[in-house]
């Protein structure tokens, strides 16, 4: 494989300097890339030094380096995943054929359309999280938060060089275009429905950290299936850099659950809002939003598109490899729930239509798997309070569930019902005003707001009271 060209103005492993249509053309996205990061990246701190990861190599046993960056100065890379010589496609109606180097003419559109979604992604959350900074709890949480920041910012090179490298002229207006939606605008949005909610404070933050990047896990896997190796290659190197974002949302809700069960035993008392701690029942509205929200990005229970992207080899399973069937499945089926009347009964389905709703079980089982750990430190203090994923049906805009009233043990009621019920559900605006009350700034290196415990370690080995984030006289809080 190529080596890294790290000295080039855009560090790659793609042999760019090699392809100068190619090496012109992302050189003159790369500022225009710098101008959304100006204007859309983190509200200020862009003259800070933050202590972050770059990515600098592809061997899984040293691929990054750590150490102080100017965000603006962060060297966003092009890194494919190694070739994996002789490789197959695993799935759907070419299953056997060598990998694709080359964008099979008559799948290109669909090509596109996925790498452009995915793309898409990347700078939307960028934008959700950009006013984050200015209430983080600890240097260290502001540091990870600038780093997923970066590593998205990565992402999104990761798509753009594949739609210039393979898409000609309309793969470089769709990476022109990727840099002019914006989260939430109601005039040129994101594409997908997640990518335009806020993400209003730190706890919201821990929530999309743990449930929305864990889709982008769950889409990389299937995408680093993909018959067309560039892809596959592109998503393998993603989702070592996505392990991390995961980490900050798990221990980020670990350490606020941890916080408030100490004030719970300490204070004697349920009533951690006057104790200045998140109390459990909030945290349970934060992940009913965030989980139902993040369900929706699987996409409808029944889909031809996923029967199409599978069949055509670009979009396989969660690994596809270790499945103990044909990986074409044309007889198979696959069970599914949906509304039958006023019931939720569970059908079996053609497995190719049901493509999304088994990622969507694959997810919903690793999302199980996390809230166990959080419960666990509910047990360990004793507390009689569990954790609840809501039921599939809850709360959804897409698929066989939008437009119906489903309550968080999935029964179906009328909107009337669900409406007057919806406060005991989700985040109410004084939920939310109260967690935004919370969110002071605390910029001393080693200490952290009230409402979250310390981490267990720090990162790359440094201690809790590095100065992960140098702040500029003018970025620092006001120390009490
Ligand atoms: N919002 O058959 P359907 C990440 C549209 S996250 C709005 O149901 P399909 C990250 C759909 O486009 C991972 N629209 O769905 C995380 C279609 O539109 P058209 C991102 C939606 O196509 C955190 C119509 O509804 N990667 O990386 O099978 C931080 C019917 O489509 C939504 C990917 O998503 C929605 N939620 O599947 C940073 C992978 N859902 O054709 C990053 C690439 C569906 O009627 N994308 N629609 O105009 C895909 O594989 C598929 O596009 C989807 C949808 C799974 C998203």
């Amino acid at each position: 494989m190529a080596d890294v060209d790290y000295l080039e103005r855009i560090p790659n492993n793609v042999n760019l300097r090699e392809n100068r249509r190619l090496l012109r053309a992302l050189e003159a996205w790369q500022p225009r890339f710098l101008q959304w990061w100006r204007e859309m990246g983190p509200e200020g701190f862009q003259a800070s030094e933050v202590y972050l990861r770059t990515a600098v190599s592809v061997d899984p046993r040293g691929w990054a380096q750590f150490g102080y960056v100017r965000m603006p100065e962060y060297r966003w890379g092009i890194f494919l995943a190694e070739p994996e010589p002789g490789r197959v496609i695993g799935f759907g109606q070419h299953r056997g054929e060598p990998a694709w180097q080359e964008v099979p003419g008559e799948y290109r559109g669909a090509l596109r359309r996925l790498i452009v979604t995915q793309g898409d992604t990347e700078p939307a959350s960028v934008e959700q999280q950009r006013h984050l900074g200015r209430t983080c709890p600890s240097l260290y949480d502001l540091r990870n938060l600038f780093q997923v920041n970066v590593e998205e910012g990565r992402h999104l090179w990761a798509m753009v060089y594949l739609l210039h490298a393979y898409f000609g002229r309309d793969g470089r207006e769709e990476a022109e275009a990727l840099l002019e939606r914006r989260s939430g605008d109601p005039d040129r949005p994101r594409i997908l429905s997640a990518f335009n909610e806020r993400t209003p404070d730190w706890l919201a933050y821990f929530m999309f950290t743990f449930f929305t990047d864990r889709d982008g896990k769950y889409q990389l896997c299937s995408l680093a299936e993909s018959g067309f190796d560039p892809l596959s290659r592109t998503c393998r190197f993603m989702l070592t850099e996505e392990a991390h974002h995961m980490f900050v949302g798990e221990t980020g809700v670990a350490r606020v659950v941890e916080r408030t069960c100490q004030l719970m035993r300490e204070g004697r008392t349920d009533d951690v809002r006057k104790l200045g701690g998140i109390d459990l029942p909030t945290i349970q509205k934060y992940l009913n939003f965030h989980y139902s929200v993040s369900l929706d990005l699987f996409g409808s229970e029944i889909s031809t598109n996923a029967a199409t992207f599978y069949t055509m080899g670009l979009k396989g399973r969660f690994e596809e490899a270790k499945q103990a069937d044909d990986h074409r499945l044309l007889d198979a089926t696959y069970p599914v729930t949906r509304p039958e009347g006023d019931r939720l009964v569970v059908r079996e389905e053609p497995a190719l239509v049901a493509l999304n709703e088994r990622l969507r079980d694959d997810y919903i089982a690793d999302c199980q798997r996390g809230v166990d750990r959080w419960n666990a430190i509910i047990r360990r203090y004793g507390i009689p309070f569990e954790l609840r994923l809501p039921h599939r049906g809850f709360h959804r805009k897409i698929g066989v569930f939008a437009g119906l009233w489903i309550t968080p043990e999935g029964r179906i009621v009328s909107r009337e019902e669900w409406e007057r019920r919806r406060d005991e559900w989700l985040p109410t605006p004084a939920d939310e005003a109260y967690v935004a009350s919370l969110m002071v700034p605390v910029t001393e290196p080693g200490k952290f707001a009230g409402w979250i415990a310390p981490p267990s370690r720090g990162i790359d080995g440094r201690p809790l009271d590095f100065e992960y984030v140098k702040l500029r006289p003018e970025e620092e809080a006001p120390r009490a």
